[in-house]
């Protein structure tokens, strides 16, 4: 089995492509879970794809990318963005490449949006660039784990 990169969404996304086209875009998480995976195999990586409206969910699913050895994770935690300390802890615990996606440029949206606690935990950070961001993050992902 090649590689295995954890992609995790946080609340409200699953409703993607239905409200809020302009500030998300069109695409749904259906369409983004399908064009990861796509990018993903022309990389040579497998992807998990899982989204969970709870902070304790997204926390499951990090322990699970740990348990699994995954090679990177790649987080939208979306409003816990913002908040969450736990999600910040579990990610401290993974050892592997961490990068933190929006789909909008947070820093031109309202200064409760300004402040990550994902940012001081991840290798890099993709905003404002919608859906493209996702690719994008799988291709830094692959660079990083290359040699490993
Ligand atoms: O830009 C992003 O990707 C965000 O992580 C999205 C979060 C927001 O709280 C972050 O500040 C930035 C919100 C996701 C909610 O998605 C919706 C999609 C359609 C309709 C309503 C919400």
């Amino acid at each position: 089995m090649g590689q295995c990169v954890h992609i995790l969404n946080g609340p409200n996304l699953n409703l993607l492509g239905r409200r809020e086209p302009k500030i998300y875009g069109a695409a749904s998480l259906d369409d983004i879970a399908r064009a990861c995976t796509q990018k993903a195999a022309a990389l040579g990586l497998e992807v998990v794809f899982r989204q969970s409206n709870h902070e304790g969910g997204l926390v499951d699913f990090i322990q699970r990318a740990i348990a699994d050895e995954a090679a990177g994770i790649i987080i939208n935690a979306a409003a816990y963005t913002h908040t969450s300390v736990a999600i910040h802890d579990a990610l401290k615990a993974f050892d592997g490449p961490v990068i933190e996606v929006h789909l909008s440029n947070i820093f031109r949206r309202e200064d409760f949006r300004h402040h990550s606690f994902i940012s001081p935990v991840a290798d890099g950070v993709i905003c404002g660039l919608g859906a493209q961001g996702y690719e994008l993050a799988l291709e830094a992902l692959c660079a990083m784990t290359e040699n490993s």
